[in-house]
């Protein structure tokens, strides 16, 4: 394992800065070839089929379902470096990453939390591609990447801030090379390409040098590639070959429309036509994930510009706390992805090959119960901020339209003072 690059939160992993060893040149292209369209499925079944927007097929893996290993002419390369310490972190990562969301699930369901995502079937694609990164790349992130927050060193703690509402999110996102998560869809693949558009112009791109070349990720969903924003961030990217990674996670739901509702073709065979390499990757698969990830941030370093990478994975739980998927999808949906679990799939491959004994597997559940002791702990210590307090920190100085929005609010709470004594909880 290497020394961490960031600044580390309880329960934070070690970020690896070394990228992948002796990489390859990078090629452009990658397994994002099109497909024939099938028939439409209908909304909610798991269509058999080998090309679209759900097939299978052509995805880059280097571990099976099962958890062999596959080699891979083009991938195994950026995973050759890898040390059987490096693999159990990532299961860690992907056991803790787990814990929060069942913490987090249970405090929204105790009314400690407003609301809450789950990341539950995308660890993998997170972990995977959040170990590829180096310090001193910057993530911008939706609202469920807690995987890649807990890599990046964040407390995921502060993450529940958000979804408790006590804050707008708190963590720095300098210091982390993570930015605040975002709700609005899509709107941060606007804001990752800009960033990466201002990285190169400061100069740090394709200068050789390996703690200052700097790549710019952003995290989205399926459902996000059918805004503007997204396609307009593939353009802006594309014309100015700025060194960003499009990060799509195509967890094959948005809230309850199935990706065949907004797609006919893979959609990673979207980026070519934007002159932007794309590559399918398994999603489950956190080695994989970790390789093509490698790959891209080594292109966009390089100054050889972006890629668009589709790792195709599935949401296991609900949209928010506030979805119910029975209302919509299969169980036997549900149980297909369940036997693709990520985390199996890492536990079976290092298992086999005897690194991960029974005792390591109970320190890590050990350590994941002390971390589940450390969220809950710290969401019931975080109070209940009197609500006109969101109008504070909006801008870094006085704003007429914050002010009036206060006022107005302040006016409308203490209309109901008669009956909550003006008290919050
Ligand atoms: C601009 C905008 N439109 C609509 C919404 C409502 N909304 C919240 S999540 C979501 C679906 C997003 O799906 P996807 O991009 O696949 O991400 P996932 O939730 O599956 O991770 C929508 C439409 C929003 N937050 N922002
Ligand atoms: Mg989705």
């Amino acid at each position: 394992m290497t020394e961490p690059g960031l600044p580390t939160a309880p329960w934070s992993p070690a970020v690896t800065p070394g990228g992948p060893a002796a990489a390859p040149t990078p090629t452009s292209g990658g397994g994002a070839a099109a497909h024939s369209t099938p028939d439409a499925p209908a909304p909610g079944v798991l269509p058999a089929v080998e090309g679209g927007p759900l097939g299978e097929d052509g995805l880059v893996q280097l571990l099976t379902p099962p958890g062999e290993r596959v080699s891979h002419p083009e991938y195994d390369a950026y995973v050759a470096h890898l040390t059987d310490d490096d693999l159990v972190d990532m299961y860690r990562d992907m056991v803790l990453t787990r814990r929060f969301d069942t913490e987090a699930t249970a405090l929204q369901r105790q009314g400690e939390l407003a609301l809450f995502a789950q990341a539950l079937g995308q660890e993998a694609a997170q972990v995977g591609s959040g170990r590829a990164l180096r310090a001193q790349d910057h993530v911008f992130p939706s609202y469920r990447e807690h995987g890649v927050a807990l890599v990046r060193g964040v407390d995921l703690t502060e993450v529940l801030r958000l979804f408790r509402g006590v804050d707008h999110g708190g963590w720095d996102p300098v210091a982390h090379g993570f930015h605040l998560y975002t709700l609005v869809i899509g709107s941060h693949a606007l804001h990752a390409t800009g960033y990466a558009m201002g990285v190169q112009r400061d100069g740090l791109v394709g200068t050789g040098d390996d703690e200052r070349d700097t790549a710019v990720v952003a995290y989205f969903g399926d459902g996000a590639t059918s805004q503007g924003d997204v396609n307009e961030a593939l353009v802006f990217a594309s014309v100015n070959r700025a060194p960003v990674v499009l990060f799509c996670q195509n967890n094959q739901w948005a809230i309850s429309e199935p990706t065949t509702r907004q797609a006919s073709a893979p959609i990673a065979a979207r980026a070519p036509g934007y002159g932007i390499p794309a590559v399918r990757v398994d999603g489950n698969d956190v080695l994989a994930s970790y390789a093509v990830t490698a790959q891209a941030l080594e292109r966009a370093r390089t100054g050889g510009g972006p890629t668009f990478v589709e790792a195709f994975t599935y949401r296991m739980g609900a949209h928010t706390t506030s979805d119910d998927p029975s209302r919509y999808r299969s169980a036997e949906q549900e149980q297909y992805w369940r036997d693709r679990d990520p985390i199996d799939r890492l536990r079976a491959y290092l298992t086999a090959r005897g690194v991960l004994s029974d005792e390591l597997v109970a320190k890590v559940q050990a350590e994941a119960d002390a971390f589940g002791e450390h969220v809950r702990t710290a969401v019931r210590g975080m109070g209940h901020p009197a609500p006109a307090s969101m109008f504070e920190h909006v801008y870094a100085t006085p704003h007429a339209g914050v002010e009036a929005d206060r006022a107005w609010f302040e006016q409308y709470e203490s209309s109901f003072l008669d009956t909550r004594e003006g008290s919050h909880r």
